[in-house]
């Protein structure tokens, strides 16, 4: 039960300036456009992000830029005016962000729509809403990017809970080359990520690495 194919979902880079420092923001989502991301969300959040409107408003209009160019969807994390001001392709929102508001709202004008989920209640919740395309569910190992990151749920959990969704599913938290193919085989439509592409050398090389296991079918999609 979605409307997207959930194969946009697999390389799933999620950035805005506090991950990459202003000057690196574009040229970092350019590299790894260039290496073939499937999705793109602009989240402007948390310690050291920008605080002006028109600021943000700016970078994530070179953004959308960009992922046209590329032909790669580009969503807007929780902040749906933004979203339907620049007619966005997709708005993604967290359990705190008066989700189903936003979602009808969003969905009412055509944007593909994604929850965070941490909980079998909170995807549970989800079986009763056909406005929604898809779940995030993290973090799945201990990050450093978000502040208020809930407790690891691990491998074992993600599991269970792509089982237990009735739409695709995007693992987030903690994902790293390491812990790539492990994640692929739980089921999930794909992995989300900020630092392992944000702080990495090799851009071309990280996301070809972390697109590996569904060339090489490892995923269990
Ligand atoms: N959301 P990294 S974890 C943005 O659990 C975000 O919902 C999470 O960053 C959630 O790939 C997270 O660097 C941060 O661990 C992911």
């Amino acid at each position: 039960m979605t409307n997207i194919s959930p194969e946009i979902l697999q390389t799933y880079l999620v950035t805005g300036t506090q991950d990459t420092g202003v000057a690196q923001f574009l040229p970092t989502l350019e590299a790894a456009l260039n290496a073939g991301i499937t999705c793109f969300q602009f989240r402007e959040k948390g310690p050291n992000s920008l605080q002006s409107a028109a600021e943000i408003e700016h970078y994530a209009r070179q953004a959308q830029q960009l992922c046209r160019t590329y032909q790669v969807p580009f969503f807007i994390d929780d902040r749906l005016e933004l979203a339907l001001t620049l007619q966005a392709d997709g708005l993604h929102v967290g359990q705190s962000d008066q989700p189903w508001a936003k979602i009808e709202t969003a969905k009412r004008h055509g944007l593909i729509t994604g929850l965070s989920c941490h909980s079998a209640a909170e995807i549970i919740v989800c079986h009763q809403q056909p406005i929604l395309d898809y779940l995030g569910i993290g973090p799945i190992f201990p990050t450093h990017s978000k502040s208020d990151a809930q407790s690891p749920l691990g491998l074992q959990q993600l599991g269970d809970f792509v089982s237990l969704s009735e739409r695709p599913v995007v693992a987030i938290g903690g994902i790293s080359l390491q812990n790539i193919a492990n994640v692929a085989q739980t089921g999930v439509a794909g992995a989300a990520v900020i630092s392992v592409i944000t702080q990495s050398s090799d851009i071309a090389q990280t996301v070809q690495a972390l697109k590996q296991p569904w060339h090489t079918g490892e995923a269990s999609l």
